[in-house]
């Protein structure tokens, strides 16, 4: 069986998870239309009678405003390192910038074939979207540009048949069952976060995490407590709402998430807690999972 691993990258918001998301055919990374969605690599597996390959998403790539912000690019640039092929997506809609030229410039130092994938092509006619693919070849040595919907799916099946012919490993990672390797408390955070990410706006979206504190399974439900934090107090009363409106809302949306992947009932408890500038605690955020990523490895 052939296999490798296959790197995401791009900069925030041009369509990593959704692609992600059709390769696999499940939801195994949120998504959003606000950038910096993703905070974590998340790895997603696709096997299939003689492939298996394991797909490495990763945080955009973007100008860092604090640690959290720094490590999220450094689990990007580790990602670079540590795959057999990368996927550099850049989102069509968006005029080619500093942003590009600066991931451009980090894929100059990989030594692995990079994959050029164009990505919303159903948001543009046609003539737009050769214009663009001129536009980006000329500024790096892609093995392959591949323009894509992934949103549609459309030519996802054309992107994997040409990774298919870059894999060389003779290995099966992972069991074919399995559809990712993330822990089950992470993806419970996760589809908490993607209810507050729809249902906020502005500062809001990049001021919190969510942490699941305790799942206690009974024989046919779960109960499970989760902590949303925000770093300021104003942000609190946002996330309550109007006589606990946003908070029920939060919860509802992400229970009717929750239990189609759990398989069962849930009973979802949400506290907010205040933890002023908690994107800057180095201690917090080894805590809820942040590690320092040491890039000479
Ligand atoms: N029209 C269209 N929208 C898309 C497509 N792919 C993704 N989107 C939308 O683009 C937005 C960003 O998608 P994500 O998959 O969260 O982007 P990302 O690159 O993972 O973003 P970060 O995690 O922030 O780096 C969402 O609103 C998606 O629905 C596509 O092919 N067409
Ligand atoms: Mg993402």
């Amino acid at each position: 069986m052939k296999s490798g691993f296959i790197g995401l990258v791009g900069r925030p918001n041009v369509g990593k998870s959704t692609l992600l998301n059709a390769i696999i055919g499940r939801k195994v990374a949120i998504t959003s239309d606000k950038p910096q969605t993703t905070r974590n690599i998340i790895q997603g597996i696709r096997t299939d009678s003689d492939t298996q390959m394991v797909f490495v998403d990763t945080p955009g790539i973007h100008k860092p405003k604090n640690r959290l912000g720094k490590i999220l690019n450094k689990e990007a640039y580790f990602t670079l390192n540590d795959v057999d092929v990368v996927l550099f997506l850049v989102d069509i809609t968006e005029p080619l910038g500093k942003g590009d030229m600066f991931v451009i410039d980090v894929l100059k130092n990989v030594s692995v074939p990079v994959i050029l994938v164009i990505n919303k092509i159903d948001k543009l006619p046609k003539e737009e979207i050769l214009r663009k693919i001129d536009e980006y070849k000329d500024l790096y040595n892609f093995d392959e540009i591949v323009p894509i919907s992934a949103y549609k799916h459309d030519n996802v099946d054309r992107l994997i048949n040409v990774l298919k012919s870059k894999l060389t490993d003779n290995i099966k990672y992972f069991d074919e069952n399995m559809y990712t390797n993330m822990p089950i408390n992470f993806m419970v955070s996760e589809l908490i976060r993607e209810k507050i990410l729809d249902l906020t706006h502005e500062e809001v979206p990049h001021s919190v995490s969510v942490v699941v504190e305790q799942m206690d399974y009974n024989r046919e439900s779960v109960n499970i407590q989760a902590t949303i934090i925000v770093d300021r107090e104003n942000l609190k009363k946002i996330l309550v709402g109007k006589n606990g409106n946003m908070i029920k809302e939060i919860g509802t949306r992400a229970r009717a998430d929750i239990e189609p992947f759990l398989g069962r009932k849930v009973f979802l408890e949400l506290f907010v807690k205040v933890i002023p500038k908690w994107r800057d605690r180095e201690k917090f955020l080894n805590e809820i999972g942040f590690k320092e990523f040491n890039f000479d490895k």
